[in-house]
């Protein structure tokens, strides 16, 4: 048995990362992992396809996470071996809209980093304003515009974010699958929905797609130096685009019945990252 790693006051958050990697390490016996995907709603049946698991853990069983609040997000980590690629998917991420703090949304991200990922997938489910887009469409995210008024970074580190959504690995996902559309993600803090004028607004500020997640990982991960793909399922078309409310079961299911086709897009995509 290892002691319990104590940290002195002045514990950063990429402390904190650094422990849950030494701790990640011990538990799945993977040195070092390759890339990180993160699955967001709609995602999870996708997992399977990426590969066989060589170790799950509970992100509680690490230090600095605390409990998956969502229904469809499982609090789980997975070591995957795909080829000569070690993978760590996250089954669960925290979300701003909990509350816990913008460090709390990058921990994760910060731990992928740390664990030796060069690359993470953000991948997450959301709505959209265009209305070819039928629920279960992927899209690829080409940029976004973060309204939470918040960055995971503090003090004076100005990182460049020109090209935060690599245009290299949209290239390799349109090779994958020429029918990949682009979009600008706009995250909203949530947990409510937007209303209708707020998704007008996303649209007019050239906004395709509307969220609660994403903007802040991708961020933290450009920030730690990894190349940074994000995928978006539209699971529903955004408030106010139809004239149907939107609700969270008919988002899962929307997710369960793409789920053959991303998880047949991510296993196509991943080994080439
Ligand atoms: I799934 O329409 C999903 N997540 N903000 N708006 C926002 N988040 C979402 C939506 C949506 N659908």
């Amino acid at each position: 048995m290892t002691q319990p790693q104590t940290q002195p006051e002045t514990a950063t958050p990429y402390d904190h990362a650094q422990n849950a990697a030494a701790r990640l390490a011990e538990l799945t016996g993977v040195e070092r992992h390759d890339v990180a995907l993160v699955l967001g709603s709609g995602w999870l049946p996708a997992v399977d396809a990426l590969g066989e698991a060589t170790a799950e853990i509970a992100t509680t069983d690490l230090p600095g996470f605390s409990a998956a609040a969502v229904a469809g997000h499982s609090g789980k980590i997975r070591s995957v071996k795909a080829g000569d690629k070690q993978l760590l998917v996250f089954l669960s991420r925290t979300h701003y809209y909990e509350g816990k703090g913008v460090a709390a949304v990058v921990h994760g991200v910060r731990t992928a980093a740390a664990a030796g990922c060069r690359a993470i997938v953000l991948t997450n489910g959301c709505g959209g304003l265009k209305t070819s887009w039928t629920p279960g469409t992927p899209v690829l995210i080409s940029d976004h515009i973060n309204l939470t008024g918040r960055s995971p970074i503090e003090g004076a580190h100005f990182v460049d974010l020109t090209d935060l959504y690599s245009s290299r690995l949209r290239a390799m996902c349109r090779e994958v699958d020429p029918t990949l559309d682009e979009g600008v993600y706009v995250q909203f803090p949530g947990p409510h929905y937007e209303t209708p004028a707020e998704v007008r607004m996303a649209g007019i500020m050239g906004g395709h797609l509307v969220g609660m997640s994403t903007t802040l990982e991708a961020i933290a991960a450009r920030e730690a130096g990894m190349e940074v793909l994000g995928i978006s399922l539209v699971t529903n078309l955004a408030a106010g685009i139809s004239d149907q409310p939107l609700n969270h079961e008919e988002v899962l299911e929307a997710g369960r019945a793409a789920a053959s086709r991303m998880g047949e897009l991510l296993g196509r995509i991943v080994p080439r990252i």
